[in-house]
C-alpha cells in the first residue's frame, strides 16, 4: 500500500473515532398496513429512532400498550405515506415495548419494540449515543463551553469563544486564554503580568494577583483611591512604619526602587517623592507629626 493510501486509512480512523456516535443512530421503518405491521419485533437500540409509514386503506394508529416502558399514540392515520415517529431516549429502559393499532389491536394488529441498551464504550453510565464523551468517562458530562463535546475530552474548552482555551480543563491541548471570560483573540497584556488587558484591573501596571482591596474593579496595585489611604506606606505592606523609612532611603540616596503606585511614596501628594515626604514621614513616625491625607 502506498504511503497517501496509508493517510488515506489513517484519516478514515480518526475521523470515525471523533464522530459522535449519536450519527450512528439508526432508524428503524415499520409500515402500517391494513391489520398488521411489517416488520415485527424490530431490535432497537436507545438513541435508534422508530418510524411508521401509514401504507393502509383503512384507518390504524401506533399507540403503545399500557404495559410499554415508554407511552405514544400516533392517533389514527388515514393519509398515504404519512409518518409517525418516537426515538427511544438513553433513559428509556431496555425491555419490551409492546403496541397496537387502537382499532384492529383486538384482531391481532400488534407488534412489539425490542429495546437494548446503548452501548457504553468508556462504561461510564452514559450510552455512547448519549455520552458527550464516548471514549472517556465522565459521569457528570460537563460541558463548561456548552459545545457538546465534553470537558473530559475537549482538546480547546473556549467559554468565551474566541478559539484559547480556558486554564484549569487538562484535556486543552489549544493555547490558554489570558482573559477566559472575555473574548480576546490578541491576547494583549500591556503590563506583561500574564493577564489581559481585557480582564485586567491594572492593565498598564503588572498585578497577576489583581487584588481589589476597595471592590471598586480598580486594582491596588493601580487604584489612586486605595494609594491615598496608605500615603507613607512606600512599601505597601498595609502599614506605615521604620521599613518605610528604610526604603525612602534606599529610593531617594541609594538607587532603590520605588512602589509602582508613585501616589503612596509622595507622602505630602505634591507629585514629586523626595526628601520632603521623608522627612514627613519621620516626623509622623517618630515625632507624632500630621498624617497627611489625600487631597
Ligand atoms: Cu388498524
Amino acid at each position: 500500500m502506498c504511503m497517501s493510501r496509508v493517510y488515506r486509512s489513517i484519516l478514515a480512523v480518526l475521523v470515525v473515532a471523533v464522530l459522535p456516535a449519536s450519527l450512528f443512530a439508526t432508524v428503524h421503518n415499520i409500515s402500517i398496513n391494513d391489520n398488521f405491521f411489517a416488520p415485527l419485533n424490530s431490535v432497537v437500540i436507545q438513541g435508534d429512532t422508530v418510524r411508521w409509514t401509514y401504507m393502509g386503506s383503512i384507518a390504524h394508529t401506533t399507540t403503545s400498550d399500557p404495559s410499554s416502558p415508554k407511552a405514544w399514540n400516533s392517533g389514527l392515520l388515514t393519509i398515504p405515506l404519512s409518518t409517525f415517529q418516537i426515538i427511544i431516549t438513553g433513559t428509556d429502559p431496555a425491555g419490551n415495548y409492546p403496541y397496537r393499532c387502537t382499532p384492529h389491536g383486538n384482531f391481532g394488529m400488534r407488534d412489539t419494540l425490542r429495546v437494548f441498551a446503548a452501548p457504553d464504550a468508556d462504561g461510564d453510565g452514559v450510552g455512547d449515543p448519549f455520552d458527550n464523551c464516548p471514549t472517556v468517562p465522565n459521569p457528570t458530562q460537563t460541558d463548561a463551553d456548552l459545545d457538546g463535546i465534553g470537558d473530559a475530552c475537549d482538546i480547546c474548552t473556549d467559554t468565551d469563544g474566541d478559539g484559547l482555551g480556558d486554564p484549569g480543563f487538562p484535556a486543552n491541548t489549544c493555547i490558554l486564554d489570558n482573559c477566559p471570560t472575555v473574548s480576546n483573540l490578541s491576547q494583549v497584556d500591556a503590563d506583561g503580568d500574564l493577564v489581559g488587558d481585557v480582564c485586567d484591573n491594572c492593565p498598564l501596571v503588572p498585578n497577576p494577583d489583581q487584588t481589589d482591596t476597595d471592590l471598586d474593579n480598580i486594582g491596588d496595585a493601580c487604584d489612586v483611591a486605595s494609594c491615598c489611604v496608605k500615603e507613607g506606606d512606600f512599601n505597601h505592606n498595609g502599614s506605615m512604619n521604620v521599613v518605610d523609612v528604610t526604603a525612602y532611603v534606599a529610593y531617594l540616596f541609594q538607587g532603590g526602587a520605588i512602589y509602582l503606585c508613585k501616589d503612596e511614596a509622595d507622602y505630602d501628594d505634591n507629585s514629586s517623592v523626595n526628601v520632603v515626604d521623608l522627612t514627613k514621614v519621620v516626623a509622623r513616625l517618630f515625632q507624632g507629626g500630621p498624617l497627611v491625607l489625600c487631597p
